[in-house]
């Protein structure tokens, strides 16, 4: 059988902020938000996927902070984990490079504002529920 796969997915903070990405693939999921990130490969890291994925998807230099508490099943055998992440000094601000279409830096009485993808839901609820969210 298939182990399970992790999806991460970066809850990515920036004066107080949390990016949001509208994705504009593939179709049943294009207009929902999410936190941006995606599959961890073989034999990397979940931090080091996150990285990696907001550079290819966002063309941003970030790194992790904290695992959110919680695992959030997908298609299987995805499951979605969430990290809240900074971006580094003189990193680049996020340009939607791939797969979204759209993005939003979030204050936190607008965390609601987004269609988020049903997963992401939970991840931003279990944020939200941590004061100071990063
Ligand atoms: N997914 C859900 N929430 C997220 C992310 C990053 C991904 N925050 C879902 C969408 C796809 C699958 O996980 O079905 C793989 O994601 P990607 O590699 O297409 O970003
Ligand atoms: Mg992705």
């Amino acid at each position: 059988m298939t182990e399970r796969i992790v999806v991460v997915g970066a809850a990515l903070f920036d004066a107080g902020r949390l990016l949001a990405a509208r994705r504009s693939a593939p179709p049943e999921l294009a207009g929902r938000w999410e936190l941006p990130g995606g599959k961890v490969e073989p034999g990397e890291s979940p931090e080091a996927a996150l990285v990696r994925e907001l550079r290819e998807e966002l063309g941003v230099d970030a790194e992790a902070v904290a695992r959110v508490p919680g695992e959030w099943p997908l298609k299987p055998p995805y499951v979605l984990q969430a990290w809240t992440a900074r971006l580094r000094p003189g990193s680049a601000d996020p340009k939607p490079l791939q797969d979204h279409d759209e993005l939003r830096w979030l204050a936190p009485d607008e965390i609601w504002d987004v269609d988020w993808l049903d997963q992401d839901v939970a991840a931003v609820r279990e944020l939200s529920a941590r004061p100071g969210g990063e």
